[in-house]
């Protein structure tokens, strides 16, 4: 597969900062932590990675805005282009060792996302997506699932988070939907989730709360793949309603019925 120079300015950015994370996982007991509110923490391998994403991306495309967890907007000379970067999607994951984590970039042009990079240093896997060129997982082509029926299909949510998002309408909709599928799943990293569901290992996917750092990368890499997704009320404005709910075409369709019913 030829990497089309975009997407290898995406990677090589991407490849140097995890080389960061996976040092500070390796030693993550000496890592300094903050909480920036319940349950809700940073460390210094997050700030490291998203820096050399940062001067990475800059160096290479100057001009170009970003959205970034850790350091906020910064507005480009370049209004069309910006970044949406979540240097370490699985935080708490991360911090208690637990080698489920992902790096994740993604690129928005005159207001779409028009490429995309997951990076999941500890499994070594490379999930990359630009429009119209498909979707990859190490060089090889990403296709959603064939599970037609809710009964088969594996499902992953995620779970708002302490202090944050409501509780109560999350338990409805699991009270919902995990009676009708075959199993279910909650990782931690939604990039992965997302990620998972456009390489057909998971067939569903559904996740309030999140941002646009936390879903750009995927977003592409699920449509490059096949797959359908839109926010919790079938909208698609994603980022806006801070949710999303993906699958292949049957079972998005399975999930959107229920989460509005
Ligand atoms: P993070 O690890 O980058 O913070 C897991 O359900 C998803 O929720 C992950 O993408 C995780 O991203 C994010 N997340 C973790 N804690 C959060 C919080 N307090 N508020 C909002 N999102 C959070
Ligand atoms: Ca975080
Ligand atoms: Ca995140
Ligand atoms: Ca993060």
């Amino acid at each position: 597969m030829i990497r089309s120079p975009l997407m290898t300015v995406m990677t090589d950015a991407v490849m140097k900062a995890a080389r960061s994370l996976k040092r500070d996982f390796g030693e993550v007991e000496n890592l300094q932590v903050s909480r920036k509110g319940p349950g809700d923490f940073v460390s210094a391998a997050d700030r490291k990675a998203e820096q050399i994403l940062r001067e990475a991306l800059e160096k290479s495309r100057p001009g170009y805005g970003f959205i970034m967890e850790e350091q906020g907007v910064i507005e480009g000379a370049d209004k069309s282009h910006c970044w949406h970067i979540d240097p370490l999607d699985g935080t708490t994951n991360f911090l208690h060792g637990l080698p489920h984590f992902a790096i994740s970039v993604g690129l928005e042009r005159e207001g779409q996302i028009v490429a995309g990079v997951i990076y999941d240093p500890i499994k070594d896997e490379l999930f990359i997506a630009e429009k119209g060129k498909g979707a990859f997982v190490n060089n090889r082509r990403l296709r959603v699932s064939a599970r037609r029926d809710l009964v088969d299909a594996l499902i992953i949510c995620g779970l708002p988070h302490i202090n944050r998002g409501d509780h109560r309408q999350f338990f409805r909709e699991l009270a919902a939907i995990m009676p009708l599928c075959g199993g279910m799943r909650r990782s931690g990293s939604a990039a992965l989730d997302m990620a998972y569901v456009a390489c057909g290992r998971a067939d569903g996917f559904w996740e309030r709360n999140l941002h646009s750092w936390d879903m750009a990368a995927g977003l592409i890499l699920l449509r490059e793949a096949g797959g359908y997704v839109s926010n919790a009320e079938g909208g698609a404005d994603i980022f806006g309603a801070k949710s999303v709910v993906c699958g292949n075409e049957y079972i998005y369709r399975e999930l959107l019925k229920l989460l509005k019913a």
